[in-house]
């Protein structure tokens, strides 16, 4: 260990004695109003009312908003009500002409996500894409494809990379897309488009000369969030939390955060009570491999406290500021998301957007879900947790 990192060390211990981050409980006995749809709606069981199901409100003690009382369901929108791996979080599977997702596309390419990144370096990282049936649409002529991406500091002002193309595939279908040229220490969202290339002969000058033309197959993937690496042991561990929590970003996506069997209900996977909002827990157990007894908080008021205790904590409006100069990436957000002026709601800040003047933030609990929000910085963010260098756990 270096003299700077053991003197970093011995500075975060003097502080981590005598520090009992509260706990704070939710708010509980308030009673709220939920949407709900008739069981006998959801024949397969797979938790998912058919679609056109009636919705009907439903009053919960506020610690129980997460599901709806016996004999109801919280979701609908089944497009097979007679097939339980079908329903809107089902993950779509390739050459079997199903929508196993009912996003009203069969078979449609996907993106891979992997738990740690894929070849994430300063200046890119890979995307794994599973293309699908529409690696058979293109048969006859050769399957390309297109990147469309965008530093989510400017996302109304996309790039795109030439069209390449696939190549031979495997039998499922699944190839890498290498993105490279990036700004360091971003976030990022890029889809991948598909086309159909074809070769003609055209005459230049006299000469025959191959010229390859791409057709769009009007087919892309969903967006897939993914971070640069920076320089030093914050940046890297940024980044760590980011690729973490883009990870359980898929997994929701597919269905598999929320609600995980009988073993992991809703947030108790990421250390939440049954039933209880796991928005705080989610960024808690994000950060906690890297972060210093950060798992000690479970609410807004627990991780404004350790983020005092650590600096830097920004509980003051206008933001605007402090989004430009101090917010990086996996910083924490307080959020109101009732509109009453308190925070009530807890995010992970992925970047300031210039072009829109909102901030994207990675969310858990967003409709029991891990979601990718973006949100008006005036209205809707109360505060700004910095993460510091003397906030670190170290690797001894
Ligand atoms: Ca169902
Ligand atoms: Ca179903
Ligand atoms: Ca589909
Ligand atoms: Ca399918």
């Amino acid at each position: 260990m270096s003299i700077d990192r053991a003197l970093r060390f011995a500075r975060l211990l003097l502080l981590g004695v005598g520090l009992a981050a509260p706990a704070l409980p939710a708010s509980a006995g308030e009673m709220v109003w939920i949407d709900c749809y008739p069981e006998q709606d959801d024949v397969d069981g797979d938790g998912y009312a058919e679609e056109g199901a009636p919705r009907t409100q439903k009053q919960v003690p506020e610690q129980d908003k997460l599901s709806c009382p016996d004999g109801w369901v919280p979701k609908a929108g089944d497009c097979d009500d007679g097939l339980d791996f079908v329903h809107p979080h089902a993950p779509e599977i390739g050459f079997n002409l199903r929508d196993e997702d009912c996003d009203g596309r069969m078979d449609e390419p996907q993106v891979v996500q992997l738990p740690n990144g894929n070849q994430n370096t300063k200046t890119g990282f890979s995307i794994r894409v599973r293309a699908g049936h529409w690696a058979l649409t293109a048969q006859g002529s050769a399957l390309a494809y297109q990147i469309e991406y965008a530093d989510l500091t400017a996302s109304a002002l996309p790039s795109f990379t030439p069209h390449r193309l696939v190549g031979a595939l495997p039998s499922d279908a699944v190839f890498e897309a290498p993105l490279a040229g990036l700004a360091p220490a971003r976030v990022y969202r890029a889809r991948v488009h598909f086309y159909k290339a074809s070769s003609t002969t055209v005459l230049v000058l006299g000469r025959p000369t191959r010229r390859t033309t791409y057709t769009s197959l009007g087919i892309s993937t969903d967006w897939y969030f993914s971070a640069t690496d920076g320089d030093g042991d914050l940046a890297e561990a940024r980044s760590d939390l980011l690729l973490d929590g883009f990870y359980e970003l898929s997994e929701s996506d597919r269905g598999r955060v929320g609600y995980r069997g009988t073993a992991q209900r809703d947030g108790t996977r990421y250390g939440a009570a049954p039933k209880e909002r796991w928005c705080s827990e989610f960024y808690v157990w994000l950060a906690r491999s890297r972060f210093w007894q950060i798992a000690y908080a479970s609410d807004v008021a627990g991780i404004a406290s350790w983020f005092s205790v650590y600096r830097e904590w920004y509980p003051h409006l206008p933001f605007t500021e402090e989004l430009t100069e101090v917010a990086e990436r996996a910083d924490y957000v307080a959020v109101d998301e009732d509109g009453d002026g308190d925070a009530d709601h807890s995010a992970m800040f992925l970047a300031y957007d210039l072009t829109t003047g909102r901030v994207w933030t990675l969310e858990g609990n967003k409709g029991n879900y891990v979601r990718v929000i973006q949100r008006q910085p005036d209205q809707e963010i109360r505060g700004l947790g910095h993460l510091t260098e003397l906030a670190l756990l170290l690797s001894l």
